[in-house]
């Protein structure tokens, strides 16, 4: 098998990967993923114990066990680019032998569930609950660059909102990639959340509509996303990472799944008067359902 070359895999002196600076024996198979840096000592702070820690750049882990299960938090920081790393990295820690630099023959299936936040796109969701991601909706272009076969995304999706939405050709191709539905049962099981295809924005401001000074090339794209409906499929919010997450885990053979609290609603112009209060209850929710 050929060798996986240096500058392509690149390896620190004490053997970790590059970004999130991890060995192999640092992580555990379930792992919860959020964008904030300061969100992982909220969680990790429920564990029994922590037995590593590790922090390089906005790429912070915790892992330890949580009623005697092991778990690892992982703080990817912000956008689908931050996701390519991060869901890249892990992999090779487990599917790639690191000292030989080949991929190993036997695979590993991670347990990646993302904890957010985001932006409510439907008026009847309201702030400090939570919204379970069926799918990711990519307006990032991240799988582009990737090699995907037919059938893996959710092209029927894509095609009915590119209709809906008068799509600009200069835009990404919005990509649809699904849950896991295992993990979907696991996590959705435990609480009462809110369902649907999470829109994914390769940024904050034009990307997700908002107009400070600059206005946006599809001037009503968020009531576009509010009246988008499929086959019962409807747009519930808008973060920046779940369709990088869902399209990378579908290629790569992992589990995923993202639960945001909904800290805004785009719709009724609202925001959360304390929203960290919400993310602590998810956190116990998300934390039982995983190791349950
Ligand atoms: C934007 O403020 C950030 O918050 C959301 C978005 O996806 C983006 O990363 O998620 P996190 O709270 O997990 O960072
Ligand atoms: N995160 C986002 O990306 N958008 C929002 O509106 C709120 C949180």
């Amino acid at each position: 098998m050929e060798k996986i070359g240096e500058s392509e895999l690149i390896l620190n002196p004490d053997g970790s990967v590059y970004h999130i600076k991890l060995r192999p024996e640092n992580i555990a198979n379930d792992i919860i993923v959020v964008g904030d840096p300061g969100r992982i000592e909220r969680i990790s702070r429920h564990f029994d114990k922590v037995e590593f820690k590790i922090h390089n750049r906005e790429f912070i882990t915790h892992t330890g066990t949580y009623k005697g299960k092991r778990v690892s938090v992982v703080a990817t920081g912000i956008g689908p680019d931050n996701i390519d790393i991060v869901i890249n990295e892990l992999d090779a820690l487990v599917n790639i032998d690191l000292e030989k630099r080949v991929i190993k023959e036997k695979h590993t299936t991670l347990n990646i569930v993302r904890l957010g936040t985001s932006g409510a796109l439907q008026p009847e969701i309201a702030v400090d609950t939570a919204v379970m991601s069926s799918h990711g909706m990519g307006f990032d272009g991240l799988l582009d660059y990737y090699k995907v076969e037919k059938g893996i995304f959710e092209d029927d999706i894509s095609e009915a909102f590119m209709k809906h939405s008068g799509w600009l050709p200069q835009l990404p191709y919005p990509y649809v990639a699904k849950c896991s539905p295992y993990l979907l049962n696991k996590i959705g099981g435990e609480g009462d959340f809110h369902v649907g295809i999470t829109a994914t924005a390769p940024g904050f401001y034009g990307p997700q509509g908002r107009v400070l000074r600059l206005p946006t090339a599809i001037p009503d794209l968020n009531e576009k996303l509010e009246t988008f409906s499929y086959k019962g499929n409807r747009i519930t919010n808008f973060e920046m990472e779940t369709s990088a997450l869902y399209g990378l885990s579908a290629l790569l053979g992992h589990n995923a799944l993202t639960v945001c609290a909904i800290i805004a609603n785009r719709i009724r112009k609202e925001f959360s008067s304390d929203y960290k209060k919400f993310v602590d209850v998810l956190v116990e929710k998300i934390l039982n359902s995983l190791i349950s």
